[in-house]
């Protein structure tokens, strides 16, 4: 029988396991990506496994998160990461170079590779055929140390494309129709593989806008075929030696498939405060809008910013509204300020943004107490921007030019013909703002800034572990909501302690106080706890605060694993009712903890408060077992001096 494409770059880099959907594999990661606000923490891991030079055949750090300089800190980072990257032989992509993502499908990715990194967007990299996959920071260490990466083989989700896109209807408007269908967990433990005549319709960086909101799903990676168009980006980008043809096998098979006509779609947006919330744009159309950001590892391409300048062209931005625009790369800033495409967006009124993300991390721009923001952004969680009670929509780059000159949501079918703008033949290549590696590191000195502070450890797995219930959450809390970003606390990725005041704000900013004197304890979850980011963060801070078990429905991928990777002890509910019997102030005694573990039985969970009994499941490997027991996998590593 044939190979979808997932099995086919799965099998050729497996190194343990068996390929059945759900089992735990180890495979081979050719590239690594990271970006600097979760770089700091996986490069002091890195430091930890005491190796000289990466073993990957290529691993990028990149700066494009933390760019405001408001004091030492952020600039301090800076420097750590481009020392690092001189000693341990790494690119470095200095800050203005551009959004990893974004840079990474320009001048690094290739077809067929396994890429591996400290962002829950790289899987944007499927848009290249690479299967990419987003991880906590401390995965990409052991990964860049050279051993495998382990995961549940996942399920193979075939998106069979038909028709082409009609008029203003755009990449943007593929995923989010596929956000509406399936929602914020629709993905989770798959792998969407697209496919069909419909493919061969969509360029690059449109199938890149596709794979990079996958993450949304909650999938563990999505990928597109590599074809002529793929080979034609890549010869564009001067570098189409790295291209070969990839794509499933005729007769191979899918554990689901689901069949989109794109010629059906029409523009459509998320409304607030879920990407999965989705309508058709015209059931809104006539909504004030007061901001508009335009950017993002999603939008951010030449040709979305061609179109932009087309529809701003001769206009001007409404006198209600403020318009940013962050170009995802310099390449892509070069090339519109050469077409003549930057001096339309300024002339309209824009407000242009360095090549970061700038708005969409809560890096300024922050949007007007009560007032609507749309964005050509990827996600729209409550307090995301900054504000939190502002209305954060997502939508095309298109419907956010549109919105951003009438001041209103409106339906750009109204406006007439669409922008025609083609993908370059050539782009504009000028790698000076990317430090290749150096020959040898071993003199190169790290420049560590008084920021950086020494890795939270934990001791071994209590068992039982005994402890106070300290939030009851709802369902897809979001790791924004366990650990925010934002303008003033990003600067604090690598001071776990600093950055622990701000554990759980939007829920309940009294919790770090409460775990504090409590001495830890529990978190209740619902479904899909942990969903978007990869920060593992929103492990760390918990687990510097004392927490030594969550206990949810359901979790999403990377936070689950990010939680055993510090020896949080990750839950589910036997039965998801129980959840009723979790009240915050409760005291849990969680029974006979690596009994259990080892012989893959439910835990027994004595509720002390209420009398009550009740079972969760934790199904680990014997190797996530032994890492959460042992408190975590650098105490492991320390322990076994394995990886
Ligand atoms: C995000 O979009 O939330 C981020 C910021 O890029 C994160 C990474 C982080 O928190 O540093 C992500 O998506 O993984
Ligand atoms: Fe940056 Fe936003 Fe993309 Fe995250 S989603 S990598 S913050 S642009």
């Amino acid at each position: 029988m044939g190979e979808n494409l997932t099995q086919k770059i799965i099998s050729a880099h497996l190194l343990s396991g068996k390929m059945l959907p759900g089992a735990e594999i180890g495979i081979r990661i050719d590239q690594t990506l990271t970006q600097d606000a979760t770089g700091t923490m996986a490069y002091q891991q890195f430091e930890t496994l005491g190796r000289a030079q990466v073993a990957t055949e290529l691993s990028v750090s990149y700066v494009d998160h933390n760019m405001l300089q408001s004091d030492y800190k952020n600039p301090d980072d800076h420097r750590y990461l481009q020392s690092v990257a001189a000693k341990y032989g790494l690119y470095f992509s200095r800050p203005g170079n551009g959004i990893c993502h974004q840079v990474h499908l320009e001048r690094f990715g290739v077809p067929g590779k396994t890429l591996l990194g400290s962002d829950s967007h790289t899987p944007t990299g499927g848009g290249l055929g690479m299967l990419a996959i987003g991880a906590g920071g401390l995965d990409v260490a052991v990964a860049m140390a050279g051993s495998p990466f382990y995961l549940n083989m996942p399920h193979v989700l075939r998106v069979w494309l038909v028709g082409e896109l009609p008029d203003w209807v755009s990449a943007k408007d593929v995923i989010l129709e596929l956000l509406r269908r399936l929602s914020v967990k629709g993905g989770v433990g798959k792998v969407i593989e697209y496919a069909g005549p419909g493919v061969a319709s969509l360029t690059v960086p449109q199938r890149a806008t596709i794979t990079n909101m996958g993450a949304e799903l909650g999938a563990t990676s999505s990928v597109f075929p590599s074809d002529e168009i793929t080979h034609d980006f890549l010869i564009a980008q001067g570098r189409g030696d790295v291209w070969q043809a990839l794509s499933a096998d005729q007769d191979a098979t899918y554990d689901q498939e689901i069949t989109l006509n794109m010629a059906e779609l029409e523009p459509l947006i998320a409304q607030p405060h879920s990407p999965d919330n989705v309508i058709p744009l015209r059931e809104v159309t006539g909504t004030q809008v007061q901001q508009v950001c335009i950017g993002s590892c999603t939008n951010s391409s030449v040709v979305d910013l061609e179109k932009v300048a087309a529809i701003l062209k001769g206009k001007s931005v409404h006198p209600d509204v403020s318009l940013t625009i962050s170009p995802g790369s310099k390449q892509v800033l070069t090339m519109i300020a050469q077409s003549g495409a930057l001096a339309t967006l300024v002339a309209a009124g824009a407000r242009i943004l360095e090549s970061g993300c700038g708005p969409c991390i809560g890096m300024g721009q922050a949007p007007a107490s009560g007032t609507v923001s749309v964005r050509s952004f990827n996600r729209n969680f409550q307090g995301r921007s900054g504000t939190g009670d502002a209305q954060v929509y997502l939508a095309s780059a298109e419907v956010c030019a549109t919105a951003a000159v009438n001041g209103t949501l409106t339906d750009p079918r109204s406006l007439g013909a669409a922008p025609q703008v083609a993908i370059p033949s050539a782009f504009l290549v000028d790698d000076n703002m990317i430090i290749p590696p150096q020959p040898s590191g071993a003199k190169i000195e790290i420049i560590r800034g008084p920021n950086i502070k020494p890795l939270p450890t934990r001791s071994k797995l209590d068992d039982p572990i005994s402890g106070e219930i300290l939030l009851v959450t709802g369902d897809n809390v979001s790791t924004d909501d366990i650990m925010m970003a934002g303008a003033q606390v990003l600067p604090l990725r690598s001071n776990i302690p600093a950055m622990s005041a701000y554990a759980f704000a939007r829920l309940d900013p009294t919790l770090p106080e409460r775990a504090k004197a409590a001495g830890g304890g529990v978190i209740v979850g619902g479904e899909n706890y942990g969903q978007g980011s990869s920060r593992e963060h929103a492990a760390l801070v918990p687990m510097y605060l004392g927490i030594r078990a969550v206990l949810a429905k359901s979790f999403a991928r990377i936070h689950q694993a990010n939680l055993l990777n510090v020896g949080i002890l990750p839950l589910t509910f036997v039965n998801a009712m129980d959840i009723a019997q979790c009240h915050k102030g409760d005291r849990l005694r969680i029974l006979d903890i690596a009994s259990a573990l080892h012989s893959k039985s439910a835990l027994n969970i004595v509720n002390e408060t209420t009398s009550s009994t009740f079972q969760a499941a934790c199904t680990l490997s014997d190797r996530q077992a032994a890492i959460v027991l042992a408190g975590g996998l650098l105490n492991m590593v320390k322990e076994t001096a394995s990886i």
